[in-house]
């Protein structure tokens, strides 16, 4: 049901998507059950997941990635369209649980991840900003949505999320409510 998929083109970030509407609230509930239920984040030091290895993703994950590949085959991008017949499209990932004040430094992601990585984001909205030299682009990122990047976006522009003034990321001028975010990012193995 992602043919309905709305792709939305950062313009200023070559090579940076997003569905807002990825999935559904039904659907977000019920990632986030299955993320419980796998019991990675029982102690409050534990805030990360990872997994590598196409058979050693979970069924939740493997369907995950399915409909994300499903939704880039129908994207208004040949890079996306083209990407979707690579397989396996996904054999790692990360579900990272980040607390309001949490976020991630300035990065780009480690070479040794093929192009074209998926970041879902569920619970709490928070901006990700892109930088290139003194540029940056703020992307708001709302639960549910879907963010593909390849190219530039993958490998020029370091991507951060800064919400260490815990309760003050601002979007447009209004304050983003902060609870806890929940995200998994899925990538290739090159
Ligand atoms: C990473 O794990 O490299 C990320 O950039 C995660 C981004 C996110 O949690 O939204």
């Amino acid at each position: 049901d992602n043919c309905y998929s709305k792709w939305e083109r950062i313009e200023k970030v070559k090579g940076l998507w997003i569905v807002r509407n990825f999935l559904s609230s039904h659907k977000q509930s019920r990632l986030l059950s299955s993320i419980a239920s796998e019991n990675w984040f029982t102690q409050p030091s534990i805030n990360q997941s990872m997994r590598f290895g196409y058979q050693n993703l979970p069924r939740w994950a493997i369907n995950l990635s399915d409909s994300i590949c499903q939704s880039c085959s129908s994207s208004p991008s040949p890079f996306l369209q083209n990407l979707s017949m690579r397989y396996p499209f996904f054999d790692q990932m990360i579900t990272n649980v980040y607390q309001p004040g949490e976020g991630i430094c300035p990065h780009v992601d480690l070479l040794k991840f093929e192009d074209g990585i998926a970041i879902v984001s569920l619970e709490s909205s928070c901006v990700m900003d892109f930088t290139l030299g003194d540029e940056t682009v703020p992307v708001l990122l709302e639960p549910g949505s879907l963010v593909m990047m390849y190219g530039e976006a993958r490998y020029v522009w370091k991507h951060e999320i800064n919400r260490k003034d815990a309760g003050f990321q601002s979007w447009k001028g209004q304050l983003l409510d902060q609870t806890t975010r929940t995200s998994i990012t899925l990538r290739k193995l090159c």
